[in-house]
């Protein structure tokens, strides 16, 4: 090199060192490693290398993070192309693209929390926003599957599909190209249109990976084979810039899949009201994957009261009644497990008692948690249902209001029938056969809803309604008789409801059920005795006999 080219070079290099020649503007397309399931890396590391097992594990249905950082830029106006493959191998691979930051807590073992994505992560800043921008639905031809991928895009939330941007705003988006889910390999490609407020810009979203959910298993961004799919810089400014971004099937897991059902029954569907039964919700994984972390609720209707304690089944469980929870930490696919609890039947209520699963960690094909609004039932909810058999425990208690009367006097008797429940009682028919010791006075019956005394000394009475804990008076009025029997029982001769511990119409003497009562007056005899004294001759003479006779007589009731 002679001495001037020398001189040039040096000058050269000191006029970039000092005066600040303009760096080309340069665009750099990176997409993110999140690390592997059992050593995650968070944040995610934004990269241009590709993205395999080794350095990235992300499932379908999840968004794999993309940033575009823009250096050296002009302010204002600028466009940029980026472009995805939708199809690869025959396979889908990136249906859409979303917001950058999609990713979820990691269900599988081992299980962990949701990576960070920081798009500017590594940048040097200063940073001004972000501002986002609402990303068009996509709508590429030849879905198989009707309204995919517009459906799914649709049903994310708003803050889930909008593109974001640093240092700069995004005037449009539109799409260049939809691609065709037809072909075998085909890609979207949108232009994004924006205004530099900075020399570096960043812009950031994600791939959404296609879920086998949607498109089938072995259609789908982790069964791709002859992978790897890719996103692409296709232009920066109207000129190439083409850069190539990939990521391997093995990157990407299947959606878990986890078809849980569940069916509710109960020990009896007819039981005695106050009884107890035992609710059974079993538990069912159909697959294919296993469940984790599956909850199963079961609100405890009006017609039952839970039995305290009698929670069982599952790896945990909380009953705050009438809110009882199970949790099942795994079921594995084909594995039924059974919940139990325990209620006693009240008397009156709602007696259908429906279960359903409100969580799992997996998706499931047919049914979804914590959605039960009433029949007809997914396969994840189920009710039980009892038709009580109605129960009234009536018993009956009888006295009189003197039970040392005198003979020839008047008593009252009362009989009291009450209602332990726990239902109503209805159509309850009491009896007394009044006793020879007394004679009843008639028209003395009273009580009850109807009575009859025309078949004295046998007195009845019907009660039409007796409600639960209620107790009613029954009464009637009698002489009591100088002789006879005494003892006067009185029982419930019929009712509608089961009696659990006696029997209508059985009184047979004591001991009696309590059903039946007696009351036993013990006379005080009465006897109304006078005396009448006569002499056979009023004026006889003096020193004559005379006969003096004393009639006594009783006048009863009682002997004297
Ligand atoms: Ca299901
Ligand atoms: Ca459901
Ligand atoms: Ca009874
Ligand atoms: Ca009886």
């Amino acid at each position: 090199m002679n001495l001037m080219r020398r001189f040039m070079l040096a000058l050269v290099v000191l006029l970039w060192g000092t005066t600040g020649f303009a760096q080309a503007p340069k665009a750099t397309l990176e997409q993110a490693r999140n690390g592997t399931a059992s050593s995650p890396t968070s944040p995610v590391v934004f990269q241009t290398g590709n993205l395999g097992s080794s350095n990235s594990h992300y499932v379908e249905g999840m968004s794999a993070p993309y940033r575009l950082v823009l250096e050296n830029i002009s302010l204002g106006a600028h466009n940029v192309i980026i472009e995805w493959d939708i199809k690869n191998g025959g396979a889908h691979a990136i249906d859409y693209i979303t917001h950058y930051d999609r990713l979820q807590p990691h269900n599988f073992s081992p299980p962990h929390a949701q990576e960070v994505v920081n798009p500017l992560n590594g940048l040097t800043g200063p940073f001004g926003g972000p501002s986002t921008f609402a990303i068009p639905a996509p709508s590429s031809a030849g879905s198989p599957v009707a309204g995919q991928p517009t459906a799914d895009f649709n049903a994310l939330p708003a803050g889930e599909r909008n593109m974001t941007i640093w240092n700069g705003s995004i005037s449009s988006l539109s799409y260049v190209n939809q691609g065709s889910l037809t072909a075998a390999q085909s890609a979207s490609s949108i232009s994004i249109d924006f205004t530099a407020t900075s020399s570096t810009v960043v812009i950031a979203w994600g791939g959404h990976l296609a879920s086998r959910l949607v498109w089938g298993d072995g259609n789908s961004a982790g069964g791709i084979s002859g992978s790897p799919f890719h996103m692409r810089l296709l232009e920066f400014d109207g000129s190439g810039g083409n850069q190539d971004r990939s990521m391997q099937a093995a990157a990407v897991a299947p959606t878990p899949l986890a078809d849980l059902s569940l069916v509710k029954s109960v020990s009896n569907p007819t039981p005695l009201a106050g009884s107890t039964v035992t609710f059974t919700i079993a538990v069912t994984n159909s697959g294919p994957d296993a469940a984790t972390n599956v909850s199963v609720a079961d609100v405890i209707p009006s017609g039952y009261t839970y039995v305290a304690g009698s929670i069982a089944g599952g790896t945990s469980r909380t009953a705050a009644a009438p809110n009882l929870t199970w949790t099942i930490a795994s079921l594995a696919n084909g594995a039924t497990t059974n919940l139990t609890f325990q209620a006693v039947v009240n008397a009156t209520g709602n007696y259908l008692n429906v279960a359903q699963v409100t969580a799992s960690d997996q998706e499931d094909p047919d049914s979804t948690p914590n959605n039960e609004n009433g029949a007809p039932y997914e396969d994840d909810e189920d009710d039980a249902t009892v038709t009580p058999t109605p129960v009234a425990d009536l018993s009956l208690l009888k006295s009189v209001d003197n039970p040392t009367a005198n003979v020839g006097s008047t008593v009252t008797f009362t009989i009291a029938v009450t209602n332990n429940g726990p239902s109503t009682a209805t159509n309850v028919s009491v009896g007394d056969v009044i006793p020879s010791g007394f004679t009843y006075v008639t028209g003395s019956i009273a009580g009850g809803t109807s009575r009859s005394d025309a078949t004295a000394p046998t007195l009845t009475w019907t009660i039409a309604s007796l409600a639960n804990g209620a107790s009613t008076n029954l009464t009637f009025q009698a002489v009591v008789n100088a002789t006879g029997s005494y003892t006067n029982v009185a029982q419930v001769t019929a009712s509608d409801q089961y009696d659990p511990d006696s029997t209508p119409n059985n009184e047979n003497g004591a001991p009696y059920e309590d059903d039946e009562d007696d009351a036993t007056v013990v006379p005080t005899a009465v006897a109304d005795l006078s005396l009448v004294k006569t002499v056979n001759n009023p004026t006889a003479n003096v020193g004559s006999t005379v006969t003096f006779t004393i009639a006594v007589t009783n006048n009863g009731p009682s002997t004297a």
